[in-house]
């Protein structure tokens, strides 16, 4: 096996919950040495949150936290800081996703973080950029709403909605790390760290781009693309929910399959690309529509999107999804499945490619994750368990740090790493 892209970097893990620990992960999965610091005793909340089998690391930690080791220090001894301060000179990049202001107060500011180490690389999530709520704590939801996404998703007449995708915590890990490798890259030849900051509002916002372009849209005329538009309704000053409606130049809605009556994934995605109209007309049987002024051309076709998916879902309802996906795609029509998670946890493509893993785990047994879904073809991923609480701080200590036995043993007796678990020490 090839060495991994990023063999020989060494990550000062400092995150928790889900926005940071996925940039990590990502790093960790490229091949980076990740080392993960944890409150002793605690660890990172996540451990105990949503736990589906009692003192058991949850499956929330364990998905975001694959390929890591853990080290426990108590940031706020004399003896954790001095460890602190050691594992600060030999890394390349300290990753963190504190509440704003928290590193500062341990004492690890940028200021003194870059002169301990001019060459680090001081990687931080925080909810907002500076501003109004530079100080707030902010999780997943705050961020779509703040971002953009709550206000332009869901229906017209009904609330804002949240997403099932964490573009908030997730989608900003992975703003994260490009900006990491590319602060790394950048010290190749400048030989300085620089500071990496990501706002959750922002990676949000950069994900709903296409909203902000429809926001400025308004103002040249209703969004004709829109379903509102072809239901004579008129349109505010703001972006407005758009439910199903695609949010690109081709109009494509979620329609119902056979069996919708008792499977609430019998759906399926049904884009009218205009370059396949003709079959489409052929395979509903409207082939009149391939000729008639009023259906012939896209923009026509605008003012009646209503009414055309309503007949395209008179035929979809005939078949189940998978069966319209193999009579859609014989003629390319883009279209796709509306799969569960079940569907997916047992899909066996995903599995072949690794985007599906099993992963095996000493209290947990069992379970599957989503492994790396970049493939490097000279870095390929393996999925390693996540680690237990401080399972490697001795080890850390050691052949990082270089302390001996002795030293070890004082560290541990001044309270700094506190307990390692049981089944960590054997
Ligand atoms: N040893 C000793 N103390 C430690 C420690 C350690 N190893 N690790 C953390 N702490 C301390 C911090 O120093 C901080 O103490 P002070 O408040 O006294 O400075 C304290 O633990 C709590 O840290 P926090 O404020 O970051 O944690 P929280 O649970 O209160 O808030 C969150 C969590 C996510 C809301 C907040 O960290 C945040 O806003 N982060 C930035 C945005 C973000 O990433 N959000 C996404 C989270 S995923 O949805």
């Amino acid at each position: 096996m090839a060495e991994k892209a990023l063999e020989g970097v060494r990550i000062l893990d400092f995150t928790h919950v889900q926005s940071g620990p996925t940039c990590t992960q990502l790093l960790a999965w490229f091949g980076a040495d990740v080392i993960k610091v944890e409150r002793p005793g605690a660890g990172d909340a996540t451990r105990q949150q949503l736990q589906d089998i009692p003192d058991v690391d949850s499956l929330y930690f364990t998905m975001l936290n694959h390929n890591k080791r853990s080290i426990t220090i108590d940031t706020k001894n004399p003896k954790g800081k001095e460890v602190l301060w050691r594992l600060v000179k030999e890394c390349d990049v300290l990753v963190e996703n504190f509440a704003p202001g928290a590193l500062a107060r341990m004492g690890f500011s940028w200021e003194k973080l870059h002169e301990a180490n001019p060459k680090l690389i001081v990687a931080s999530v925080k909810g907002f950029g500076p501003g109004r709520y530079q100080d707030c704590k902010v999780y997943e939801n705050v961020a779509q709403c703040a971002g953009g996404s709550a206000s332009t998703t869901g229906w017209r007449d009904d609330l804002p909605m949240v997403t099932g995708a964490q573009i908030g915590d997730s989608g900003t890990g992975l703003h994260l790390a490009l900006g990491i490798v590319t602060a790394l890259y950048h010290r190749t030849h400048s030989g300085e760290g620089q500071r990496v900051d990501c706002a959750m509002q922002d990676g949000v916002l950069n994900l709903c781009r296409v909203k902000l372009r429809d926001q400025q849209r308004l103002a040249h005329g209703p969004l004709k693309e829109y379903s509102q538009f072809g239901e004579g309704i008129a349109f505010g000053d703001a972006t407005p929910r758009a439910g199903n409606d695609s949010g690109g130049g081709q109009p494509g809605r979620i329609l119902k399959c056979k069996g919708w009556e008792h499977d609430p994934n019998a759906y399926i995605y049904f884009i009218t690309q205009a370059a396949v109209w003709e079959p489409i007309c052929d395979i509903i049987g409207e082939p009149g529509w391939k000729t008639d002024p009023g259906y012939a051309t896209p923009k026509a076709r605008l003012p009646h999107l209503n009414e055309i998916f309503t007949r395209i879902e008179a035929w979809t309802m005939k078949h189940d999804k998978f069966e319209a996906m193999d009579i859609l795609n014989e003629y390319d029509i883009p279209c796709g499945p509306i799969l569960s998670m079940k569907e997916i946890a047992e899909d066996e493509s995903l599995r072949a490619t690794g985007t599906v893993v099993e992963v095996d785990h000493p209290t947990r047994g069992k379970y599957l994750s989503v492994g790396n879904p970049i493939k490097l073809s000279n870095s390929k991923t393996e999925v390693t368990r996540s680690p237990l609480l401080g399972e490697h701080t001795a080890e850390i200590l050691k052949d990082v740090l270089g302390y001996n036995d002795n030293e070890v043993a004082e560290i541990e007796n001044s309270g700094a790493v506190g307990q390692v678990s049981k089944l960590a020490a054997e």
